[in-house]
């Protein structure tokens, strides 16, 4: 359930009504605007797929506009920019939700997903709906569709020599970076690790500086962000098959006519569909180059990574949160 601070706070904003020239005018016909924030690069594969394959597909009807960088919003304030009516989309994630509505906590726990194929599953079966029927109900906003970001593995600076990881033990003292949100701490700490939040945008320099001792982002993002000029190491933990949301203005949504909402529902898909695929051919294929940077890959001992993190989660805080049979569900959707 939401709590009442947080609910309170979403409804003020609302209530005020600010910035309602940010929710386009669909019934007069004039042509909207879809503002979309992400705190991604513009040649992340994700931005890639909205800007390439959503865009075009909506733009008899709708201008696209996004912001990149978290220049248009800090990421992790994304979703209460839609709820307020100051933002149309965000490329959100289930850590970000789980700020909003803890059973969300579900979707970012590590070793759970399995694959992208995986996550299309999970996100399509009725399980979802509740969790969807939340999110409109109480943030107003809708997720069209899931996004593949990616395996995240640990990236240290430490050279294998300095920090061989083969068990979480081994990450005992390490100051690892995770985004800022509680359910990526507690992976962080999961991992054995001591995490520190941390703005996406502010990794490279943390990492080039020494304030961190480290990262968990999939291999793509370690390209995009050229963290193998700053980093020596990459442990493939696997530790989350990571995923986001296309989120949108479910005020924006509602103010479409159906053949609006179908097209937007259909380019989501799209964009999300194409955006996976780039960013699996991207992940399968990348390892070398980055070894050529310098930055040596290695397979730890993952089964001791995966008993030592889910033995986290067991009569945790987070999974108190989770609705009966949810994890079943998803465990049997799996492979
Ligand atoms: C990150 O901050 O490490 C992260 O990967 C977290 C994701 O949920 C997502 O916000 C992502 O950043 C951004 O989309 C940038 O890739």
């Amino acid at each position: 359930m939401l709590n009442f601070t947080r609910r309170a706070a979403i409804a003020s904003v609302a209530a005020l009504g600010l910035a309602a020239s940010a929710i386009p005018a669909a019934a007069d016909g004039h042509k909207m605007t879809f503002t979309l924030a992400t705190s991604g690069s513009e040649s992340d594969q994700r931005s890639v797929a909205m800007a390439e394959v959503f865009a075009p597909m909506v733009a008899e009807f709708a201008d696209y506009q996004p912001g990149y960088n978290g220049t248009l919003f800090a990421q992790g304030t994304e979703l209460e920019a839609i709820a307020g009516g100051n933002l149309t989309m965000s490329i959100a994630s289930a850590q970000e939700l789980a700020q909003f509505f803890p059973e969300f906590s579900i979707f970012a726990t590590g070793y759970v997903h399995q694959d992208a194929a995986h996550q299309v599953r999970v996100f399509n079966d009725p399980l979802m709906d509740p969790f969807k029927q939340t999110v409109e109900d109480e943030l107003g906003v809708k997720l069209l569709s899931v996004m593949y970001l990616g395996r995240r593995h640990v990236n240290l600076r430490q050279t294998r020599e300095e920090l061989d990881v083969q068990t979480p033990a081994d990450l005992a003292g390490v100051n690892l970076r995770m985004p800022g949100t509680d359910a990526w701490q507690f992976l962080g700490a999961a991992l054995g690790a001591s995490p520190t939040p941390l703005a996406f945008s502010e990794v490279y320099t943390s990492l080039s500086s020494g304030a961190i001792d480290g990262q968990d982002n999939p291999l793509p993002t370690v390209v995009d962000q050229k963290f193998y000029e700053v980093t020596k190491q990459i442990a493939l933990t696997s530790h989350l098959v990571d995923l986001n949301y296309i989120a949108f203005s479910l005020e924006t949504w509602n103010n479409l006519t159906p053949d609006q909402q179908l097209t937007v529902q259909r380019a989501a898909d799209a964009a999300a569909a194409y955006g996976r695929l780039k960013q699996l051919d991207k992940e399968n294929n990348l390892a070398d180059f980055i070894r050529s940077q310098g930055v040596e890959i290695y397979t730890p001992d993952l089964e001791a990574f995966r008993a030592h993190v889910q033995a986290q989660y067991v009569g945790s805080e987070a999974a108190a949160s989770w609705p009966e049979g949810v994890l079943e569900r998803i465990n049997a959707l799996g492979n």
